[in-house]
Protein backbone atom coordinates (compact mmCIF):
# COMPACT_ATOMS: atom_id res chain seq x y z
CA UNK A 1 0.00 0.00 0.00
CA UNK A 2 1.74 3.21 -1.42
CA UNK A 3 2.19 6.15 1.06
CA UNK A 4 1.15 8.97 -0.76
CA UNK A 5 -0.03 12.22 1.28
CA UNK A 6 -1.18 15.14 -0.34
CA UNK A 7 0.17 17.83 1.38
CA UNK A 8 -0.71 21.85 1.33
CA UNK A 9 2.04 24.57 1.84
CA UNK A 10 -0.39 27.08 2.66
CA UNK A 11 1.71 30.33 2.54
CA UNK A 12 0.57 33.61 4.26
CA UNK A 13 0.95 36.79 2.72
CA UNK A 14 1.91 39.81 4.72
CA UNK A 15 0.12 40.20 8.33
CA UNK A 16 0.25 43.48 9.60
CA UNK A 17 0.64 45.01 13.16
CA UNK A 18 -2.98 46.02 13.12
CA UNK A 19 -4.51 42.27 11.85
CA UNK A 20 -7.11 40.53 14.78
CA UNK A 21 -6.65 37.18 15.58
CA UNK A 22 -9.85 36.60 14.20
CA UNK A 23 -8.88 38.03 10.92
CA UNK A 24 -5.89 35.76 10.64
CA UNK A 25 -7.60 33.21 11.51
CA UNK A 26 -10.10 33.62 8.63
CA UNK A 27 -7.56 33.64 6.18
CA UNK A 28 -5.74 30.34 7.20
CA UNK A 29 -9.37 28.28 7.45
CA UNK A 30 -9.69 30.20 3.82
CA UNK A 31 -6.70 28.08 3.18
CA UNK A 32 -7.59 24.88 4.83
CA UNK A 33 -11.43 25.50 2.91
CA UNK A 34 -9.29 25.14 -0.39
CA UNK A 35 -7.10 22.30 0.78
CA UNK A 36 -10.01 20.28 1.75
CA UNK A 37 -11.57 20.98 -1.90
CA UNK A 38 -8.27 20.05 -3.29
CA UNK A 39 -8.56 16.35 -0.95
CA UNK A 40 -5.09 17.12 0.75
CA UNK A 41 -4.18 15.40 3.94
CA UNK A 42 -2.19 17.96 5.79
CA UNK A 43 -1.90 21.42 5.60
CA UNK A 44 1.33 23.02 6.84
CA UNK A 45 0.95 26.47 7.78
CA UNK A 46 3.86 29.51 8.27
CA UNK A 47 6.04 30.37 11.77
CA UNK A 48 4.32 32.88 14.17
CA UNK A 49 1.31 32.02 12.00
CA UNK A 50 -1.35 34.14 13.61
CA UNK A 51 0.20 37.69 13.92
CA UNK A 52 2.56 39.72 12.40
CA UNK A 53 6.33 39.17 12.85
CA UNK A 54 6.82 40.92 16.20
CA UNK A 55 10.29 39.97 17.04
CA UNK A 56 11.01 43.42 14.11
CA UNK A 57 9.57 45.77 16.76
CA UNK A 58 12.05 46.90 20.27
CA UNK A 59 9.10 46.55 22.96
CA UNK A 60 9.68 47.04 26.60
CA UNK A 61 6.49 46.45 27.80
CA UNK A 62 5.19 42.85 28.96
CA UNK A 63 1.74 43.35 28.49
CA UNK A 64 2.39 45.18 24.81
CA UNK A 65 5.02 42.22 24.19
CA UNK A 66 2.59 39.26 25.70
CA UNK A 67 -0.15 40.47 23.08
CA UNK A 68 1.43 38.49 20.72
CA UNK A 69 1.45 35.63 22.87
CA UNK A 70 -1.30 32.23 22.88
CA UNK A 71 -1.42 31.34 26.73
CA UNK A 72 -3.21 28.34 25.79
CA UNK A 73 -3.86 26.40 22.17
CA UNK A 74 -6.42 25.64 20.65
CA UNK A 75 -8.52 28.96 22.39
CA UNK A 76 -10.76 31.43 21.54
CA UNK A 77 -9.48 32.85 18.27
CA UNK A 78 -7.70 29.29 17.51
CA UNK A 79 -10.70 27.06 18.14
CA UNK A 80 -12.66 27.60 14.87
CA UNK A 81 -9.68 26.60 12.93
CA UNK A 82 -9.33 23.09 14.67
CA UNK A 83 -12.79 22.65 14.52
CA UNK A 84 -12.98 23.58 10.71
CA UNK A 85 -9.87 20.47 10.29
CA UNK A 86 -11.34 18.15 12.18
CA UNK A 87 -14.16 19.00 9.91
CA UNK A 88 -12.14 18.41 6.94
CA UNK A 89 -10.50 15.37 8.18
CA UNK A 90 -7.04 17.10 7.45
CA UNK A 91 -3.73 17.21 10.30
CA UNK A 92 -2.17 20.86 9.93
CA UNK A 93 0.98 22.35 11.50
CA UNK A 94 1.45 26.66 12.40
CA UNK A 95 3.48 28.49 14.31
CA UNK A 96 2.57 30.56 17.21
CA UNK A 97 4.40 32.14 20.48
CA UNK A 98 3.76 30.30 23.07
CA UNK A 99 3.40 31.73 26.57
CA UNK A 100 3.32 28.99 29.21
CA UNK A 101 1.57 29.02 32.43
CA UNK A 102 4.84 29.15 33.96
CA UNK A 103 5.43 32.57 32.80
CA UNK A 104 8.11 31.00 29.74
CA UNK A 105 7.92 32.04 26.60
CA UNK A 106 8.49 30.04 23.03
CA UNK A 107 8.85 30.31 19.42
CA UNK A 108 6.07 27.07 18.81
CA UNK A 109 4.71 25.16 16.36
CA UNK A 110 2.24 22.37 16.48
CA UNK A 111 0.96 19.48 14.56
CA UNK A 112 -2.73 17.80 14.90
CA UNK A 113 -3.83 14.85 13.60
CA UNK A 114 -6.71 14.82 11.36
CA UNK A 115 -9.27 15.08 14.49
CA UNK A 116 -8.17 18.16 15.18
CA UNK A 117 -6.13 17.12 18.36
CA UNK A 118 -2.63 17.84 19.26
CA UNK A 119 0.11 15.11 18.64
CA UNK A 120 3.33 17.05 18.76
CA UNK A 121 5.02 20.23 20.11
CA UNK A 122 8.38 22.01 18.66
CA UNK A 123 9.97 24.70 20.42
CA UNK A 124 12.34 26.54 18.12
CA UNK A 125 15.78 26.22 18.89
CA UNK A 126 17.82 28.17 17.26
CA UNK A 127 17.38 31.99 17.59
CA UNK A 128 18.57 34.69 15.36
CA UNK A 129 19.31 37.60 15.98
CA UNK A 130 19.10 40.06 19.32
CA UNK A 131 17.84 40.68 22.57
CA UNK A 132 18.86 44.69 22.45
CA UNK A 133 17.66 47.33 20.09
CA UNK A 134 20.85 48.69 17.98
CA UNK A 135 20.11 51.53 15.86
CA UNK A 136 23.26 50.86 13.57
CA UNK A 137 20.77 48.05 11.97
CA UNK A 138 18.22 49.13 9.37
CA UNK A 139 15.87 46.82 11.45
CA UNK A 140 15.73 45.00 14.43
CA UNK A 141 15.74 41.19 14.84
CA UNK A 142 14.79 40.85 18.44
CA UNK A 143 13.57 37.35 18.71
CA UNK A 144 16.42 36.50 21.65
CA UNK A 145 14.62 38.95 23.34
CA UNK A 146 11.07 37.53 23.12
CA UNK A 147 11.69 33.83 23.47
CA UNK A 148 14.28 31.48 24.94
CA UNK A 149 15.22 28.76 23.25
CA UNK A 150 13.48 25.62 22.89
CA UNK A 151 13.73 22.99 25.03
CA UNK A 152 12.02 19.82 23.40
CA UNK A 153 15.00 18.89 21.32
CA UNK A 154 14.18 17.69 17.58
CA UNK A 155 11.20 14.98 17.99
CA UNK A 156 9.51 12.93 15.29
CA UNK A 157 6.09 11.88 15.99
CA UNK A 158 4.75 8.80 13.93
CA UNK A 159 1.71 10.82 12.06
CA UNK A 160 -0.23 10.25 8.99
CA UNK A 161 1.56 6.38 8.08
CA UNK A 162 5.22 7.80 8.21
CA UNK A 163 7.80 9.69 10.41
CA UNK A 164 7.00 13.14 10.88
CA UNK A 165 9.43 16.14 12.05
CA UNK A 166 9.32 19.97 13.11
CA UNK A 167 11.94 22.88 12.84
CA UNK A 168 11.14 26.57 12.52
CA UNK A 169 13.01 29.03 10.39
CA UNK A 170 16.45 29.66 11.11
CA UNK A 171 16.69 25.91 12.25
CA UNK A 172 16.67 25.57 8.67
CA UNK A 173 20.18 26.98 8.06
CA UNK A 174 22.08 24.50 10.74
CA UNK A 175 23.08 20.78 9.59
CA UNK A 176 22.27 19.83 13.23
CA UNK A 177 18.58 20.29 12.75
CA UNK A 178 18.21 17.92 9.68
CA UNK A 179 20.66 15.57 11.05
CA UNK A 180 19.01 14.76 14.52
CA UNK A 181 15.44 14.52 12.61
CA UNK A 182 16.85 12.02 9.81
CA UNK A 183 18.55 10.19 12.49
CA UNK A 184 14.86 9.43 13.94
CA UNK A 185 14.04 8.44 10.36
CA UNK A 186 12.40 11.38 9.33
CA UNK A 187 10.65 11.01 6.01
CA UNK A 188 8.78 14.67 5.78
CA UNK A 189 10.13 17.95 7.71
CA UNK A 190 7.19 20.61 8.02
CA UNK A 191 8.88 24.30 8.70
CA UNK A 192 7.37 27.92 8.33
CA UNK A 193 9.56 30.70 8.54
CA UNK A 194 9.50 34.47 8.78
CA UNK A 195 12.49 35.78 6.62
CA UNK A 196 13.82 39.34 5.92
CA UNK A 197 14.14 40.25 2.32
CA UNK A 198 17.18 42.27 3.36
CA UNK A 199 19.93 41.60 5.39
CA UNK A 200 19.62 44.11 8.48
CA UNK A 201 23.68 43.89 8.81
CA UNK A 202 25.09 43.08 5.38
CA UNK A 203 23.44 45.50 2.62
CA UNK A 204 24.96 44.02 -0.23
CA UNK A 205 23.28 41.16 0.22
CA UNK A 206 20.43 41.37 -2.08
CA UNK A 207 17.09 38.69 -2.59
CA UNK A 208 18.61 36.40 -4.87
CA UNK A 209 21.30 35.48 -2.41
CA UNK A 210 18.62 35.09 0.25
CA UNK A 211 16.76 33.12 -1.85
CA UNK A 212 19.56 30.76 -2.85
CA UNK A 213 20.88 29.87 0.61
CA UNK A 214 17.28 29.61 1.57
CA UNK A 215 16.97 27.31 -1.20
CA UNK A 216 20.42 25.44 -0.01
CA UNK A 217 19.27 24.80 3.39
CA UNK A 218 15.75 22.99 2.69
CA UNK A 219 17.95 20.93 -0.44
CA UNK A 220 20.43 19.96 1.33
CA UNK A 221 18.12 19.00 4.49
CA UNK A 222 15.92 16.79 1.91
CA UNK A 223 18.91 15.21 -0.06
CA UNK A 224 20.96 14.37 2.71
CA UNK A 225 18.30 12.95 5.10
CA UNK A 226 16.46 11.56 2.42
CA UNK A 227 13.55 13.32 3.69
CA UNK A 228 10.12 15.12 2.15
CA UNK A 229 10.91 18.81 3.07
CA UNK A 230 7.54 21.49 3.37
CA UNK A 231 8.42 25.16 3.91
CA UNK A 232 6.04 27.31 3.88
CA UNK A 233 6.83 31.13 4.53
CA UNK A 234 4.90 34.26 5.54
CA UNK A 235 5.97 37.05 2.99
CA UNK A 236 5.06 40.31 1.90
CA UNK A 237 5.68 44.08 3.20
CA UNK A 238 4.47 43.92 6.97
CA UNK A 239 3.79 47.51 8.00
CA UNK A 240 6.56 48.61 5.73
CA UNK A 241 9.07 45.51 6.07
CA UNK A 242 9.39 43.43 3.52
CA UNK A 243 9.07 39.58 3.71
CA UNK A 244 10.69 37.84 1.41
CA UNK A 245 8.20 34.60 -0.24
CA UNK A 246 10.30 30.60 -0.98
CA UNK A 247 7.15 28.27 -0.36
CA UNK A 248 8.14 25.32 -1.43
CA UNK A 249 8.16 21.45 -1.24
CA UNK A 250 11.12 19.42 -1.70
CA UNK A 251 11.28 15.69 -2.36
CA UNK A 252 13.90 13.29 -0.62
CA UNK A 253 16.06 13.56 -3.86
CA UNK A 254 16.87 17.34 -2.79
CA UNK A 255 14.52 18.53 -5.70
CA UNK A 256 12.21 21.26 -5.96
CA UNK A 257 9.08 19.37 -6.89
CA UNK A 258 6.16 22.73 -6.26
CA UNK A 259 6.70 26.25 -5.32
CA UNK A 260 4.70 29.60 -4.60
CA UNK A 261 4.58 31.98 -7.47
CA UNK A 262 3.15 34.95 -5.06
CA UNK A 263 3.64 36.93 -2.37
CA UNK A 264 0.14 36.08 -0.94
CA UNK A 265 -1.95 33.33 0.79
CA UNK A 266 -1.17 31.09 -1.64
CA UNK A 267 -1.83 27.27 -1.59
CA UNK A 268 1.09 24.87 -3.08
CA UNK A 269 0.27 21.08 -3.13
CA UNK A 270 2.12 18.33 -3.94
CA UNK A 271 1.58 14.51 -3.45
CA UNK A 272 4.64 13.35 -1.38
CA UNK A 273 5.07 9.44 -1.40
CA UNK A 274 7.30 8.57 1.49
CA UNK A 275 8.51 5.56 0.22
CA UNK A 276 10.09 7.53 -2.32
CA UNK A 277 12.88 8.14 0.83
CA UNK A 278 13.45 4.65 1.23
CA UNK A 279 16.34 4.41 -1.16
CA UNK A 280 18.55 7.23 0.24
CA UNK A 281 17.90 5.95 3.49
CA UNK A 282 18.95 1.84 2.26
CA UNK A 283 21.56 3.41 0.44
CA UNK A 284 24.03 6.40 0.13
CA UNK A 285 22.21 7.40 4.02
CA UNK A 286 22.41 4.02 5.01
CA UNK A 287 23.72 5.79 8.51
CA UNK A 288 24.09 2.01 9.95
CA UNK A 289 26.88 1.00 7.67
CA UNK A 290 28.07 4.35 6.50
CA UNK A 291 28.24 6.77 9.67
CA UNK A 292 31.39 7.10 11.75
CA UNK A 293 29.99 8.87 14.98
CA UNK A 294 33.81 8.07 16.58
CA UNK A 295 34.53 11.23 14.72
CA UNK A 296 31.80 14.00 15.21
CA UNK A 297 32.26 14.21 19.03
CA UNK A 298 33.23 17.81 18.38
CA UNK A 299 29.38 18.46 17.18
CA UNK A 300 28.12 17.86 20.40
CA UNK A 301 31.14 18.72 22.59
CA UNK A 302 31.86 22.62 21.49
CA UNK A 303 29.41 25.22 20.86
CA UNK A 304 32.51 27.58 19.49
CA UNK A 305 35.47 27.12 16.75
CA UNK A 306 38.39 25.83 18.08
CA UNK A 307 40.91 26.53 15.41
CA UNK A 308 44.65 24.54 15.31
CA UNK A 309 47.75 26.15 16.38
CA UNK A 310 49.29 29.00 14.71
CA UNK A 311 52.16 27.51 12.40
N1 LIG B 1 14.38 34.60 10.32
C1 LIG B 1 15.58 34.57 9.54
C2 LIG B 1 15.91 33.19 9.03
O1 LIG B 1 16.70 32.44 9.61
C3 LIG B 1 17.93 35.17 9.27
C4 LIG B 1 16.75 35.22 10.20
C5 LIG B 1 17.81 35.57 7.95
C6 LIG B 1 19.12 34.68 9.74
C7 LIG B 1 18.91 35.48 7.10
C8 LIG B 1 20.23 34.59 8.90
C9 LIG B 1 20.12 35.00 7.58
O2 LIG B 1 15.36 32.86 7.98
C10 LIG B 1 13.96 33.85 11.36
N2 LIG B 1 12.74 34.13 11.84
O3 LIG B 1 14.65 32.95 11.85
Amino acid sequence: MSRILRVAAAQSGPIQKADSRPAVVARMIGLLDEAAARKCDLVVFTELALTTFFPRWLMTEQAEIDAFFEREMPNAATRPLFERAAAHGIAMSFGYAELTADGRRFNTAILTGRDGRIVGKYRKVHLPGHSEFDPARSFQHLEKRYFEPGDLGFPVWRALGGILGMCICNDRRWPETWRVLGLQGAELVVLGFNTPAVNSQKAEEGPEQRMFQHRLSLQAGAYQNSTWVVATAKCGVEDGHPLMGGTMIVNPDGEIVAEAKTLEDELVVADCDLDLTRFGKQTVFDFARHRRPEHYSRITSQTGVILPPEE
